[in-house]
């Protein structure tokens, strides 16, 4: 079996990696190869790029973002996601090409179908079997990061923040067969189920239900 790969999306505080680490958890027990990982810091040169996104000065233009996590994408495919899918894993990214649509292209203003086509450069058409977009008003998912160092996308207002989480309800819209809209409002076990359930039905479809 090819492998699988499923991407969690999300506003900031959302709990993308709360899920991820559940979900890798309920995969292993099931006997699954997981391979968890996340964008743009799933590689050494990933999490460099993420660290420029760290410094006191403001973020860089929306373009130089682009081509930022598109770089740590082209490597993050090529090191980790293309070889682990090939094993036949099941890989779960805290984030993917949807984050820069979402963030630069609603958020930022950059022109979606650039986006698109850098994508696909990027990716080399590895596309996400399963995407689960964890939705939830902004204000709540900065409410429950309130108490840390904040990076410069967190710092950037709500009205921002409001277009990204259209984005990616936009992007749900248009591709129904991938992306599954989850209530991320509710407490941790209550959306773990909810994901569980979007997973099995995605491995059953796959021939896989019961395990590798
Ligand atoms: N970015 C971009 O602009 N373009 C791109 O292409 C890519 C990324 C790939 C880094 O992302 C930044 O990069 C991000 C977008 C930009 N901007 N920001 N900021 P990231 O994914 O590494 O960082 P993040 O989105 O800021 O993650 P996060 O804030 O850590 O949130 P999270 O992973 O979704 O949530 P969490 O860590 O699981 O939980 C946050 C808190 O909420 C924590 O205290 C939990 O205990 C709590 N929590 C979790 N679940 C719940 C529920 N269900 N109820 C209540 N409380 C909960």
């Amino acid at each position: 079996m090819r492998g699988v790969l499923i991407t969690v999306e999300g506003v900031e505080g959302s709990g993308k990696t709360t899920q991820c680490e559940r979900l890798g958890q309920w995969l292993h027990a099931r006997g699954f190869e997981v391979v968890l990982t996340s964008e743009p810091d799933g590689t050494r040169l990933g999490s460099a790029i993420r660290g420029l996104f760290e410094q006191e000065s403001g973020p860089p233009t929306p373009l130089t973002q682009t081509f930022l996590f598109m770089a740590a994408r082209q490597q993050h495919v090529t090191e980790i996601i293309r070889p682990a899918l090939q094993r036949g894993a099941v890989v779960v990214s805290d984030r993917y090409a949807d984050a820069t649509l979402a963030y630069q292209g609603w958020g930022g203003g950059m022109d979606l179908e650039t986006i698109r086509d850098l994508n696909a450069l990027a990716t080399g058409g590895v596309t996400p079997d399963l995407t689960l977009l964890l939705d939830l008003d902004p204000a709540a998912g900065m409410s429950r990061i309130g108490g840390r160092d904040l990076d410069a996308f967190e710092k950037m207002d709500l009205a921002f923040h409001r277009r990204v989480r259209e984005g990616y309800l936009e992007i749900a819209r248009a591709e129904k067969n991938r992306v599954r809209v989850l209530d991320a409002a509710r407490d941790a076990a209550t959306l773990h189920a909810d994901v569980t359930r979007a997973v099995e039905e995605l491995l059953e479809r796959r021939g896989a239900g019961r395990g590798a």
